[in-house]
């Protein structure tokens, strides 16, 4: 729709600079709505709920609504609906407008409206209500207030079509409701939600503001759910816990909350004084792994950040001051490490800033300085208060640190032992085939299952950008070894040597030496339990090179059609399809079910030559999912997490590259 288009929509002999105004932001938010809402695929789609339903926690955040209901309906609109004092219901001087239309027609950049204390907002601008009305096919809000049901709607794109109105009156309730459906010419990819991504996220947010209501509804196949934590992120540690096997060390839950006070800087310069709010939850269990999810203003970090940071620095700092006054190390020397408290460690971070900046390449790590001195302050205190109130916890924890501490130093001295091996030659792995060039960004590692699938591909590859790690056999499942244990793995140290980043804390994206590291296995049970170690070692140690997007899975074609002497390769169903089509008859379709079914230069044309072949990203929006999805992965049935490594959209994109 063209600008001209719209200026037939007004009355031609009375328009108003402030209308000419409001149809150029409809249409640079419709030219471009990947700049508002990140992009219009169903990540973008989802965004739009994110936008209305932030309105409401605001409104629960500032103490006014205890209640939030989200209904899918069956042809794919949305309600929400909140309990707070609704938006109110007067004319907003600047725009001569009620303050209704205007929150949901005018872009206002810099927050002119934009009462919001915390930008709650699901990452990008906090861009609001008026950004979701000019992307959809109508959106219509019900307001009650004062007795009242105030009533307005928009269509095509934000026009308004039903100014606001006193509908009917005699409600003795007040609140907010919105109802809307996204325009399926901006959302072309897809305009159907998806239950449980919006499920994830309420239930995300009912964890973070404790004693909030959330409901959600879909009624398309008719699931109902409620969620209300009143012990907040306390419930979360716990709820996280619960999804693998492993136990508590002991029932107390450490928690922390405080808040500071901060001068933020205004648009003009001046400073003014705001609260940075620090609430955190942790406990320890007996397996090896830590689990830490941070938030800021109810998004989740997953680069973590200075308040991660100032939380690690803090447990180190206690703990050390704790066992050492206690007598609890076995020299004064060990110190312990950061990576030494964290062993078995659960924990929730979720701050309020009035002013968070996000750095890295996703956004999504936190950078402001002053949030680890606050963190590392409040939390300090918690903690220690809890050590000496609680001895014998204090006790069971110093404890499972020594142990970690052990495991690491014993681990330390392997892998001096392997280095000292190692450089007598190269340091490069024995098994390594590398490539000639140094050049990381043009480089990529096929770590491949099997020495002889490893040979065809050796055969196969570009010498100059492609090089072959072959594995032998499985690799060590590192959910439930420890660290030590995972150190000593051949065949975990050959990556970690090929690839040159380092793991852990000493891991440096810069250092890869390769920007694609691409799984290649069977299409078997096997293959696709490989792959689910290998992806659980990444995600575990290295999930930077996952957040950079450096991470694929191979896909080679599932099917082989011979007719006579002539071989073709159909990537899917939909592929083969079409192939039966255009051949007819006499042909011999069998599944590809190994690498090793094809010989080296079917490998490179269906699989690792760049121009054909089919790689899936590994992508991970959200660490509790990831963690969900791992658990689930790491679990004993088989079909499940088949279907997952196949079929998983959520988690894996399908490029072709
Ligand atoms: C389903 C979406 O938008 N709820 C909502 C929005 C507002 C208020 C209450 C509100 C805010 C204030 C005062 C205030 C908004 N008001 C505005 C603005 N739910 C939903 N509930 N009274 C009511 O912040 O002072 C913007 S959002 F700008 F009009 F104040």
């Amino acid at each position: 729709m063209s600008l001209d288009n719209n200026k037939e929509l007004l009355n031609v002999d009375n328009y108003s600079d402030d209308d000419i105004h409001a149809l150029e932001d409809r249409e640079a938010v419709r030219l471009r709505p990947g700049m508002y809402i990140g992009a219009t695929t169903e990540k973008g789609l989802h965004h739009l709920v994110w936008e209305i339903i932030d309105n409401s926690i605001d409104e629960a955040l500032a103490g006014y609504c205890n209640e939030i209901n989200l209904t899918i309906t069956t042809d794919n609109a949305i309600i929400v609906k909140d309990n707070g004092r609704g938006i109110p219901t007067g004319i907003n001087e600047d725009t001569g407008l009620s303050t209704i239309e205007t929150v949901f027609t005018v872009l206002h950049a810099g927050g002119k409206f934009d009462s919001k204390v915390y930008n709650t907002s699901g990452g990008l601008h906090g861009v609001g209500a008026t950004v979701v009305n000019f992307l959809c096919e109508y959106l219509e809000v019900n307001v009650y207030r004062d007795g009242n049901r105030h009533y307005i709607r928009f269509e095509d794109g934000g026009k308004t079509v039903v100014p606001l109105n006193i509908a009917d009156s005699g409600y003795d309730f007040t609140g907010t409701e919105v109802k809307f459906k996204p325009d399926p010419e901006i959302f072309k990819d897809t305009t159907t939600f998806d239950f449980e991504t919006l499920q994830r996220r309420i239930r995300q947010m009912a964890f973070l503001t404790k004693g909030l209501k959330l409901t959600i509804k879909d009624e398309r196949t008719e699931v109902y759910e409620e969620f209300k934590y009143d012990g907040g992120i306390k419930e979360y540690v716990n709820f996280i816990n619960k999804k693998d096997d492993n136990h508590a060390l002991f029932d107390e839950m450490i928690y922390s909350e405080g808040i500071e006070n901060i001068s933020i800087p205004n648009p003009d310069g001046s400073l003014r004084e705001a609260n940075v709010v620090v609430e955190i939850a942790m406990n320890y269990n007996n397996g090896y792994n830590s689990k830490i999810l941070s938030y800021c203003n109810n998004i989740n970090t997953t680069g973590d950040g200075t308040h991660v940071d100032g939380f690690k620095e803090a447990l180190r700092r206690v703990l050390n001051a704790y066992a050492k006054d206690n007598n609890l190390l076995k020299s004064k020397d060990d110190s312990l490490s950061q990576a030494d408290t964290w062993e078995g460690l659960t924990a929730v971070i979720s701050i309020k800033h009035p002013n968070p900046i996000y750095e890295g390449q996703t956004k999504s790590k936190l950078s402001n300085s002053e949030a680890r001195k606050i963190v590392s302050k409040i939390f300090g205190i918690t903690l220690k208060d809890f050590l000496y109130e609680n001895p014998s916890v204090a006790k069971i924890i110093i404890d499972k640190c020594i142990t970690a501490q052990s495991a690491r130093i014993a681990s330390e001295k392997a892998r001096d032992v392997s280095r000292k091996g190692a450089s007598k030659s190269n340091s490069l792995p024995g098994k390594l085939t590398d490539c000639i060039s140094k050049n990381a960004e043009e480089c990529e590692l096929f770590i491949v299952e099997g020495d002889s699938a490893g040979g065809s591909a050796c055969d196969g590859r570009d010498n100059k950008t492609q090089a072959i790690l072959p594995l032998r056999g499985k690799i060590l499942n590192v959910e439930k070894a420890r660290i030590d244990k995972i150190y000593g793995n051949e065949e975990i140290r050959s990556m970690i040597t090929a690839l040159g980043t380092g793991i852990h804390d000493q891991f440096d994206i810069d250092k890869a030496r390769y920007h694609k590291i691409i799984i290649m296995t069977d299409a078997d049970v096997d293959g696709s339990h490989i792959t689910t170690l290998l992806l659980t070692f990444f995600y575990r140690f290295m999930p930077e090179l996952i957040l950079n997007g450096y991470l694929y899975i191979a896909q080679p074609p599932l099917y082989k059609v011979t007719k006579g002497k002539e071989k073709i390769f159909a990537q899917d169903d939909e592929a083969l399809n079409k192939i039966k089509n255009e051949l007819n008859g006499n042909y011999e379709i069998t599944r590809n079910k190994g690498l090793g079914e094809m010989d080296w230069t079917e490998l490179r044309d269906t699989t690792m030559d760049p121009n054909n072949r089919v790689l899936v990203r590994v992508e991970i929006n959200d660490a509790e999912e990831a963690n969900e999805v791992f658990t689930m992965l790491m679990g004993e049935e088989v079909g499940p997490r088949k279907d997952f490594i196949q079929t998983n959209a959520h988690y894996v994109t399908n490029l072709d590259i």
